[in-house]
């Protein structure tokens, strides 16, 4: 068996809704609940963002202690990493409200891009703020790439003292604005990375699954969960995050692949143990 591969759950995002797939969680009991439940189906790692009751997506701190501390009270070990990117459309000072003690990573997204009919806005300096803010609190970074400039941006931070490891990168393909989820694009994106980076490949919409095995037989990690697609199988609405982390699982042994356990995933992201 090769190396471990890290499953990340990605279970509520900022723009997934109910009226799409009624699993979708809003409070921070559901997404808490969601999450602890994608760990047992062997998510090493959780992407969080959070909700208001009525399902807007919020960077309220609040929000995020809450589900922090749910998914603790339930015995789960997990990788905690809460996103900094938020909703197409926030102030980065209300993105950054997601830093919350108990966090373990955080999101750095790499640039500007359409994201959708909206436009994502991640500048230069606004980038460097977030990558400061995560270093301040002691945050490992997850370096999101949804297009191959940002490769650029990453080796523009590293080379400028903005970055340093431990880093982890997540390839996000499949955003309607960013690079599609070909398999030519993630071999491409993953020939273009820096030496002995550890990525992990999240696809959106159908492409979710078939990413996910590429990545795996590649050597890579890999992201799924409701956040970035809703379906277990064409026309079959996912109950949960879990059905997706348990297709990631089987899929993982068959690639010869075995899920990380969040110890292991700590000792690859260079994650401190809490
Ligand atoms: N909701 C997207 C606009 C992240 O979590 O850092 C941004 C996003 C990325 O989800
Ligand atoms: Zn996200």
């Amino acid at each position: 068996m090769s190396a471990p591969v890290i499953i990340t759950a990605a279970v509520v995002g900022a723009e997934v809704t109910r009226a799409q797939n009624p699993a979708v969680p809003y409070l921070p009991a559901e997404i808490a609940r969601e999450a602890v439940d994608a760990w047992r189906a062997g998510a090493a790692c959780l992407h969080l963002h959070a909700r208001w009751p009525d399902g807007r997506p919020s960077q309220e701190a609040a929000h995020f202690a809450e589900i922090i501390e749910r998914i603790r009270a339930a015995g789960c070990d997990a990788v905690l990493q809460c996103s900094t990117g938020g909703a197409v459309g926030m102030s980065l000072d209300e993105r950054l409200g997601s830093l919350v003690p108990g966090a373990e990573m955080g999101t750095l997204n790499l640039g500007t891009m359409n994201f959708g009919d909206g436009v994502f806005v991640n500048t230069r300096p606004d980038v460097v703020r977030v990558a400061g803010a995560l270093r301040e609190r002691g945050l490992v970074p997850e370096c999101e790439v949804y297009d191959a400039g940002m490769l650029d941006t990453l080796r523009w931070l590293l080379e400028r003292g903005h970055l340093a490891a431990p880093y982890h990168v997540q390839l996000v393909l499949g955003v309607p604005g960013g690079m599609s989820a070909s398999e030519r694009n993630l071999r491409f994106l993953v020939e273009g990375l820096p030496e002995a980076v550890h990525w992990s490949a999240a696809g959106v919409g159908r492409h979710q699954l078939p990413l996910a095995e590429l990545a795996l037989r590649l050597g890579g990690h890999v992201r799924v969960g409701l956040e970035d697609n809703l379906y277990l199988a064409k026309g079959v609405l996912a109950r949960g995050s879990r059905e997706l982390v348990e297709v990631a699982v089987r899929m993982a042994e068959l690639t010869q692949r075995k899920p990380a356990t969040p110890k292991e995933a700590r000792n690859i992201l260079g994650v401190a143990l809490a």
